[in-house]
């Protein structure tokens, strides 16, 4: 059955078309930089916001219809695969992303949620086997039911932390038969409310305990693609343990976890930290753990993660300057934690944000690209080290001078004037703007 038939396949159309449902800058195939540009973004559909967000907010009800024609749950979770399938296919969308209960709803007992999750991912790979399509990553909804309103492995409850093991175990096992390349550990309630009730030290000494428990049963499971910690500061709880990349990574290297993660990091939960997109992400680089990519975008007026689609093309330059000065994508990709507006509820809506997002994200890859390759910022940075390339700098890097040492040069050079040179903030950012707008 098709869903949305008086939709096609999307076509590139090129910047000058005025077709709503075509491309204007992602062209699938187009290499660029030795490979298809599908290839270097690696786009990704979000099965809970895509499949399962109806617009339901905490002021009203749903206003898109995602049953897709089914009531009953095992049928409509059925029903959900064939039109994401649809979806991704007509979008050019080579990946998606999913938690446990996106795919399949709880059935009562863990059991019976376990055999009707295995039907789901049966029919799912049998979809992939038939179009080529893949599993980023998976993870599981360890922050839903009731039996996690105090966290999952945070919870004060050990049954909870059992329950919540078994849970990502089913999870890790269904996101390696669907050939996942990722999975993700989101705080989901990881976090408190207030210190009057909560024992900080056990809590964070658990959830180590149960990402090494996970990691060493994927490992054992032949998962062997990336373990990611997916860093916000706050929402559901006030503290989330996973605030930040450099906070994560201070958890990771005490609890002797950093070897087997690295981040998947979200563009609205940079800037609810009060970072931006691109801190995060070189945060990520420079210290080796970059990984995958949630993209969407928050409005600096709300002060909630409200998932939009990402449109912000000074945003999603800055993104694939650091994708690419990472490496690019390995096993992550970009995963569209994204929803339409309430107000956007109608069929179309799913095509015409899909195609906004994946649009500013292949204009930003142009961009950054042209960026690097104009290298007038690159340059900019590289002179403004140069004192560390020779002379005392040189000395320092190598660790061949003593704080008397330091001493000395300072005393002999008198006040320092002539290594000081201007940051030429503004001078950068229309280097920016100018390479943006000539594209
Ligand atoms: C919520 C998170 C969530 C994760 C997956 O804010 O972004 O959607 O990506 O659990
Ligand atoms: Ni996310
Ligand atoms: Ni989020």
């Amino acid at each position: 059955m098709e869903f949305f038939s008086n939709i096609g396949k999307i076509p590139y159309e090129g910047k000058d078309s005025t077709n709503p449902l075509a491309f204007k800058y992602y062209n699938p195939d187009e290499v660029i930089a030795g490979k298809p540009m599908r290839e270097h973004l690696k786009f990704a559909l979000s099965w809970w916001h895509t499949m399962g967000g109806d617009g339901t907010d905490m002021f009203g009800c749903g206003t898109a219809d995602k049953t897709w024609g089914e009531s009953a749950p095992e049928a409509r979770a059925k029903a959900k695969v064939d039109a994401a399938f649809e979806i991704m296919q007509k979008l050019s969308i080579d990946y998606f992303c999913f938690h446990d209960r996106d795919l399949s709803p709880e059935y009562g007992s863990l059991a019976a949620s376990n055999a009707e999750l295995d039907k789901v991912t049966d029919y799912i790979k049998a979809k992939q086997d038939e179009t080529g399509l893949k599993c980023l990553w998976g993870t599981a909804k360890c922050f839903d039911h009731p039996r996690f309103m105090h966290g999952a492995g945070t919870s004060p409850s050990a049954d909870v932390f059992a329950f919540s093991a078994a849970q990502i175990k089913k999870a890790l096992e269904s996101t390696v038969k669907l050939g996942g390349t990722g999975y993700v550990f989101w705080g989901g309630r990881e976090g408190y409310e207030t210190l009057l009730n909560t024992n900080m030290g056990i809590e964070l000494d658990n959830m180590a305990r149960l990402m090494r428990l996970a990691v060493d049963y994927g490992r054992k499971i032949g998962f062997k693609g990336d373990f990611y910690i997916e860093p916000k500061p706050k929402e559901p709880t006030k503290h989330q343990y996973d605030f930040d990349t450099a906070t994560v990574l201070g958890f990771l290297r005490k609890y002797g976890l950093d070897k087997d993660f690295k981040m998947n990091i979200e563009a609205n939960h940079a800037t609810l930290a009060q970072h931006t997109f691109q801190h995060e992400l070189a945060t990520a680089r420079v210290n080796g753990v970059f990984g995958s990519i949630d993209a969407n975008q928050g409005d600096p007026l709300l002060g909630w993660d409200t998932d939009q689609f990402p449109t912000n093309v000074y945003d999603t330059t800055m993104c694939m300057y650091e994708v690419i000065k990472a490496g690019g994508f390995t096993n992550g990709g970009l995963n569209f934690d994204a929803k339409a507006r309430r107000g956007s509820f109608t069929p179309e809506d799913i095509f015409y944000s899909y195609i906004a997002g994946m649009d500013a994200f292949a204009l930003g890859f142009r961009a950054a690209l042209k960026l690097i390759e104009d290298g007038r910022i690159d340059k900019f940075i590289e002179d403004r080290y140069a004192s560390w390339n020779t002379g005392i700098g040189k000395d320092i890097v190598d660790g061949k001078v003593t704080m008397e040492d330091l001493e000395k040069y300072a005393l002999s050079k008198g006040e320092v004037t002539d290594s000081l040179s201007s940051g030429r903030q503004e001078m950068l950012e229309s280097i920016v703007n100018n390479v943006l707008f000539s594209l």
